[in-house]
């Protein structure tokens, strides 16, 4: 018997991330079970009274948004991170250990619609999001260290409100994450003299894990894909952070985010619900060549708009374990592609 990826279950690592993850292909007997939801539950209004997102609205705090035209900040009213916090958090109790966590959070309407999201946008009003991103970013990174940009979608991925919008939190510390991919990325550029995912785009672009290719843009369910429609969203040239792109840059990756969530609402036929975020290098005014700007996809689902992947027993116990392979998965996706 000769071992095959398809058919066998095997480990594979994640060198990004630096953890193992338990394929189990011999699961899915079948490749497709075919199953599918109308989900969503009838179009949302493109204004909602309620919503205190949408323009003109009051906010929990009082506050009115302005009537605005496309994207809109601001500070977000109930913050996870305090910018004044006092001196003293930390200590030197080798078991009870804890740091200062500082920073801010912000709120981003990705436009005036209640009821358009991500993939119901034209490409210019993507690339007004992307213009918006990276504004934050500089903006931000100006006196943190970190900010992180995501968007949550969806109430199953603990959205609070349907209208489109994101989320910005900046800290003066490097989160665990970020942590470990700027380690890991350091390491392979001291191993190889490379950035590690600009070698994973030229290996995989026109490859099987391949499902948007744009001029600048690639994004595939990485081999180590954890969910099991996760993707990877790489540049295709070095970039490190998302304020060095240029216009063109931007234009074209908001083409690739409209193509690639459409994929993703035509899988199920819903409005594919997922976390995303962007990753890029710290704010440390030092140059890391060994860093490339990219975004992760995280989505739920697993077999129909409400079949959801529960990352449970052996995932909390031992390590992320999944069964349709990468590569069934970018199968999948390219199929509805537009
Ligand atoms: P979600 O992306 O998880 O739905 O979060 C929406 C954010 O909006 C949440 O962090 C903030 C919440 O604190 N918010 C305001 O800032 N003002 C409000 O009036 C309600 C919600
Ligand atoms: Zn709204």
């Amino acid at each position: 018997m000769t071992f095959d990826p398809d058919q066998h279950s095997h480990r594979r690592y994640d060198p990004l991330g630096d953890e193992w993850i338990l394929v189990s292909p011999q699961r899915t007997l079948r490749p497709w079970l075919g199953e599918e939801d109308a989900g969503g539950g009838g179009a949302a209004p493109s204004y909602d009274p309620a919503c205190y997102l949408c323009p003109g609205n009051t906010r929990a705090n009082g506050e009115i948004n302005p009537e605005y035209p496309g994207p809109f900040v601001f500070a977000n009213d109930f913050p996870a991170l305090q910018a004044n916090v006092p001196v003293g958090a930390g200590g030197e109790d080798a078991l009870f250990r804890s740091a200062p966590a500082r920073g801010e959070a912000r709120v981003i309407c990705f436009s005036p619609d209640h009821a358009r999201t991500l993939p119901d946008l034209t490409d210019a009003e993507i690339a007004a999001v992307v213009d918006c991103w990276c504004a934050e970013a500089a903006d931000l990174g100006s006196r943190h260290a970190w900010v992180q940009i995501f968007e949550n979608k969806g109430a199953i991925m603990g959205c609070s409100n349907p209208h489109p919008h994101g989320q910005v939190w900046a800290t003066d510390m490097l989160p665990q994450l970020p942590a470990t991919e700027h380690r890991t990325q350091g390491q392979w550029w001291q191993d190889t003299g490379r950035a590690m995912l600009l070698d994973v785009a030229a290996r995989e672009a026109g490859g099987p894990r391949s499902v948007i290719e744009t001029e600048s843009w690639l994004a595939i369910v990485p081999y180590w894909a954890k969910w099991p429609f996760e993707t990877l969203l790489l540049p295709r040239f070095p970039v490190q952070r998302l304020p060095e792109l240029t216009p063109a840059q931007r234009a074209d990756l908001a083409h690739a985010i409209g193509a690639l969530t459409r994929c993703y609402d035509a899988l199920f036929k819903t409005s594919f619900p997922y976390s995303m975020g962007w990753h890029g290098a710290p704010f440390d005014r030092t140059e890391h060549p060994e860093w490339q700007l990219h975004a992760h996809f995280y989505p739920p689902l697993l077999r129909s708009a409400t079949t959801k992947k529960f990352m449970v027993g052996y995932e909390m116990l031992a390590e992320a374990q999944r069964d349709i392979t990468p590569e069934q998965a970018a199968a999948r996706l390219r199929e509805v592609r537009a």
